[in-house]
């Protein structure tokens, strides 16, 4: 008899305590019993039983038919796994308690789909210091939910998990990339029975873990599954939810540079205190964050910030830690609000990282909304310089589609900055030759070498009313009202209780008789 090894038949591999390879004749190879390489695909578990050894995939593939996991390491230290595919199983890798002190680094887990009502995990740890680096983890899916018999509710789906991490502690999750989950389709309901629910699909997901470390890490495309099909006159069941990052009873945690994107909740935390969480771009469509019994820090203090939330609506104008000082620095003027307990101090105004050439237009006012034709308004535009670089650009306001022109005799002011630093420029316009109306006030800093994010380039600030000298009141005639608004103003100057910007019409700083000359002049007239 001869018998002819063939790995492609499928069996479950192990690298045993003692060193050696089981079955001899798997595609697996080591010249010390300390570096193991794949010399092959291997069609089935690898199963390590060994500590302190490196399991080296070089590209190769380990596949399986859909259950178990693809490489499990049974509680021994100091395994490193590396550099292969895993696909085709329900987990992806499992650290099983004891399995401390490990390296997960350049793997891709893909499709993996939990069988009837089971789960699919990319990487499963219930073990302590390991880092999971640069892993890639993408399409999974929760089994399908049981169907019910007469009466009985179908099934809930199999959940879908990128990272699981149960009573681990100390472990670095580092570049990792999880998308598009799935949670499993909930079971078809019995006659006169609901639907069953749809699994959950979760890009993080941490179970009384603490101490553990997760920074730049991305996740996107998570979905819940569909609710099963209702019986004969019943409901189907509800959809899955789907959640970027979810912590329960996990603490003392950093959370930073993560990119947390399309689930229906960026942060679910439930009981988990002490994290650390800044500098993590959140964009939920539906909830950023969901709160229960869990407070947490969502900063880093200033100037280093805190978070990009997709749905702030503040603005920048004020820099400084009480960000009350004029003058913008890229974080929000107003906190994010969380709850009573929590709140981020300082939201970013864009995503992070900031780009290394940027700039931005943060704010445009005007000296006054209505001005007397042929008379002067002050424009003040201010823009921050995101980058790390000194730029030199220019920047153009306009009137409606007008450049309005300096008295250089250009259309543009040369602006210099510094990385960080802000700006207010200001700028005359002589509204002399301009038509009676409305104008809308906007500017434009000219991109610098190197720019991708032009949008905040272009800045639209309120209306200029350009109207009869000694109309205060923007009605387009000049009568007694307007007098009334002179004289409450009379005497006033800028910082006074009474100071009115628009009743100051030659624009020297103070409501006076000047002022009233003019508005006598043209008493009476109105336009058209
Ligand atoms: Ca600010
Ligand atoms: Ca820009
Ligand atoms: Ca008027
Ligand atoms: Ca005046």
């Amino acid at each position: 008899m001869f018998s002819i090894p063939v790995a492609e038949a499928g069996a479950t591999v192990y690298i045993r305590v003692d060193g050696s390879i089981d079955p001899s004749w798997a595609n697996i190879t080591s010249v010390d019993n300390v570096t193991y390489t794949l010399i092959g695909n291997v069609n089935d578990s690898v199963v390590v039983q060994r500590a302190n050894i490196v399991v080296d995939g070089v590209g190769y593939t380990v596949q399986g038919v859909g259950s178990g996991a693809g490489i499990n390491v049974t509680g021994v230290s100091n395994v490193t796994i590396k550099n292969c595919i895993i696909k085709s199983f329900r987990v992806g890798i499992y650290l099983d308690v004891g399995a401390d002190n490990g390296r997960v680094e350049n793997i891709t887990i893909q499709n993996l789909q939990g069988a009837q009502g089971e789960d699919a995990v990319g990487i499963n740890l219930k073990s302590n210091y390991n880092t999971i680096y640069n892993n890639t983890i993408a399409n999974l899916t929760g089994g399908i939910g049981n169907g019910g018999g007469y009466s009985q509710p179908g099934a809930s789906g199999g959940v879908s998990t990128g990272i699981y991490l149960s009573s681990s502690a100390g472990n670095n999750l580092t570049t990792n990339t999880i998308a598009n989950l799935t949670g499993g389709t909930g079971g078809t309901g019995g006659d006169m029975a609901s639907g069953g629910a749809g699994g959950t699909a979760t890009g993080i997901y941490l179970s009384g873990s603490t101490n553990n470390s997760l920074t730049l890490n991305a996740m996107s495309n998570l979905t819940g599954g569909t609710g099963g099909t209702g019986g004969y006159s019943s409901s189907s069941g509800a959809k899955g939810a789907s959640y970027s990052l979810y912590l329960y009873q996990s603490s003392s945690m950093t959370i930073k540079e993560n990119t947390l994107q399309t689930a229906d909740y960026c942060f679910y935390l439930n009981s988990s205190n002490n994290n650390i969480i800044y500098h993590n771009n959140i964009n939920a469509t539906t909830n950023q964050v969901y709160n229960y019994a869990s407070n947490n820090t969502w900063d880093n203090g200033y100037p280093s910030g805190g978070n990009y939330w997709s749905n702030y609506t503040g603005v920048d104008n004020y820099h400084g830690p009480y960000e009350n000082e004029t003058g913008s620095d890229g974080i929000g003027d107003a906190p994010y609000a969380i709850d009573e307990n929590n709140q981020d101090n300082y939201p970013f105004m864009k995503p992070y990282p900031w780009s290394s050439h940027d700039i931005g237009i943060t704010g445009i006012t005007t000296s006054r909304t209505i001005v007397g034709q042929g008379f002067n308004l002050s424009i003040n535009t201010t823009i921050f310089n995101y980058g790390d670089n000194t730029e030199t650009f220019n920047v153009t306001v306009y009137c409606n589609e007008t450049a309005i022109t300096l008295r250089s005799g250009e259309n543009y002011t040369t602006v210099t900055l510094t990385s960080g630093e802000s700006r207010t420029v200001a700028i005359a316009w002589n509204t002399s030759g301009f038509a009676k109306g409305n104008y809308t006030i906007w500017a434009y800093a000219w991109p610098v070498l190197g720019e991708t994010d032009t949008a905040d380039n272009n800045f639209t600030g309120g209306w200029v009313l350009v109207t009869i000298p000694g109309d205060l009141n923007g009605d387009l005639k000049v009568s007694l009202a307007d007098l009334v608004i002179l004289a409450i103003a009379y005497g006033s100057r800028p910082g006074d209780t009474g100071w009115n910007p628009n009743a100051d019409i030659d624009g020297n700083n103070v409501v006076g008789l000047s002022d009233l000359v003019i508005l006598a002049n043209h008493y009476g007239q109105q336009f058209p």
